[in-house]
């Protein structure tokens, strides 16, 4: 058959027309099922004073996205983020709240956090839905600029860095003696000052610059808190810095994640201190960098230790993260922490809940709060003897986070139920 031009072009034109409304009734056309996953651990509000800035401004951005980092499903920050972060310095965050699924598609408007304002300025807008399957989708568009990026995650860092005018420590040193605004409790022991060595270690009395740890409990005669204590070196890459806070953001969240963790204990926080190794590499191992953090946060009457793990590179260097007191009456080895070969799980791990931080109270009353609710999920879980094992190892690790020697052991007593 022979058609008219005319006729050909509106053959076309309908067919066209069809195929696009066949396809918004199929199901892969919902972008919770036809999205492209992004998986850039470079996103974190973790990564922060990146060598090199990011910019979402080149990528031929096209439909809809999933985050993840290093495989975890996770979300846009719909808070703000601190400037210098997330692998740039003006990172780009949701400014409104992630809709519910009944929502559908929903536009936000997306933020530019840059020189101290949360919103410097406004990018364009993004759409954004909420999934059955409990995650969200973006609909990234270009940013209006260089160097914006797209943020991924929460990230668990306090902010440091020249933003919130940290001390940086001299490379591969330590730094000189911090006098402490507050008095820090540590099991027993009252302190008021501290160093911050490089190999990741903070020491009380004189600074250290031991790059082989020793292990935990080691019976000896020092107060030691060990973020990452191994040869650590930041003459070629990497920042160790810290900073003390008494109000501000810093201590409003401190006191929120105190609550969270040890509930019922109504705490609030009168002074934060913060020391982090951002970026450093391994002695004679340029190419590997490490960030982790630990924070003192005190009342004046009770103390609380919180580290946080970024990106850890694997090394075949003796290593070592946790605490430990004079003679060991108290210690604590996060576990795996002493095998170099498996440090970069601690960015996964937790005793709280959120991947790569670690919480203990180190000093005062947890009065009435200890009591530990185990749900199993199921019967045989208590009855193979591994799994008893395992069960009190976390309950003790439970007690532990409260202040409880390391060194208390707890057993369990089989009891035959006589009467129903
Ligand atoms: C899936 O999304 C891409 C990108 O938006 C789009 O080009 C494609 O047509 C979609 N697939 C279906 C079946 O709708
Ligand atoms: C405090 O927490 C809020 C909410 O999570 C976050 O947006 C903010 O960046 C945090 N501020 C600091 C200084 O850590
Ligand atoms: C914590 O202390 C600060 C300063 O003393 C006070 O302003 C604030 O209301 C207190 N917060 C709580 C939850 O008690
Ligand atoms: C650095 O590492 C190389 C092997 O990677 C080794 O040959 C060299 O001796 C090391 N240098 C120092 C100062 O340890
Ligand atoms: C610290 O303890 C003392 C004595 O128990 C009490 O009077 C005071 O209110 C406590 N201070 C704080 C900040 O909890
Ligand atoms: C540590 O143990 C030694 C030897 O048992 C003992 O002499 C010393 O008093 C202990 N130190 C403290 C602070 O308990
Ligand atoms: C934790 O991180 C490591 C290294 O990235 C990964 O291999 C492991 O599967 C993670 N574990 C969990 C429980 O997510
Ligand atoms: C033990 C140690 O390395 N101490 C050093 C701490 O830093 C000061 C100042 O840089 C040095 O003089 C010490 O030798």
């Amino acid at each position: 058959m022979r058609l008219s031009p005319v006729f050909k072009h509106l053959l076309v034109f309908i067919s066209v027309q069809s195929f696009k409304a066949g396809v918004q009734t199929t199901a892969t056309a919902d972008p919770c099922y036809n999205y492209t996953a992004l998986d850039d651990p470079w996103r974190s509000p973790d990564n922060r004073y990146p060598p090199q800035y990011m910019c979402d401004y080149y990528v031929s951005w096209n439909g809809w996205y999933r985050l993840f980092i290093h495989g975890q499903s996770v979300q846009m920050p719909d808070t703000c983020v601190d400037e210098n972060s997330c692998g740039t310095d003006a990172p780009l965050w949701l400014n409104g709240a992630h809709p519910a699924v009944e929502d559908g598609v929903v536009s936000r408007d997306v933020c530019i956090s840059w020189r101290n304002n949360c919103c410097h300025a406004h990018s364009n807008p993004i759409n954004v839905k909420a999934c059955p399957g409990g995650y969200y989708v973006y609909e990234f568009v270009m940013p209006i600029g260089c160097y914006f990026t797209y943020c991924a995650g929460r990230g668990i860092f306090y902010s440091f860095g020249w933003a919130v005018r940290d001390t940086n420590n001299p490379a591969d040193g330590n730094s000189s003696v911090i006098q402490l605004s507050s008095p820090f409790l540590f099991f027993g022991r009252t302190y008021q000052q501290i160093y911050v060595n490089n190999n990741g270690l903070l020491t009380f009395n004189q600074p250290s610059s031991a790059y082989i740890p020793y292990s935990f409990p080691a019976n000896r005669n020092q107060y030691i808190i060990a973020g990452l204590w191994t040869d650590l070196d930041n003459r070629v890459k990497g920042v160790v810095s810290y900073n003390q806070y008494t109000s501000g953001n810093i201590v409003t969240n401190a006191t929120r994640d105190i609550n969270t963790y040890f509930p019922k204990l109504n705490f609030n926080a009168s002074w934060v201190f913060v020391a982090t190794w951002n970026k450093v590499a391994y002695f004679n191992l340029t190419s590997t960098d490490t960030s982790f953090q630990v924070v003192l946060i005190s009342d004046r009457n009770s103390s609380f230790i919180l580290m946080n793990y970024g990106d850890i590179a694997v090394t075949e260097h003796p290593v070592q993260a946790g605490y430990d007191t004079i003679n060991s009456t108290h210690y604590f080895v996060i576990p795996g922490s002493n095998r170099g070969s498996f440090i970069s799980n601690l960015r996964n791990s937790s005793n709280v809940d959120v991947p790569g931080r670690w919480a203990f109270m180190v000093a005062g009353e947890p009065d009435n709060v200890i009591g530990i609710q185990v749900r199993l999920s199921s019967f045989s879980d208590l009855t193979q003897s591994s799994n008893i094992e395992m069960v009190l190892q976390q309950m003790k690790q439970e007690l532990v986070k409260y202040g409880l020697p390391n060194s208390v052991e707890l057993k369990l007593r089989k009891r035959q139920k006589i009467k129903p």
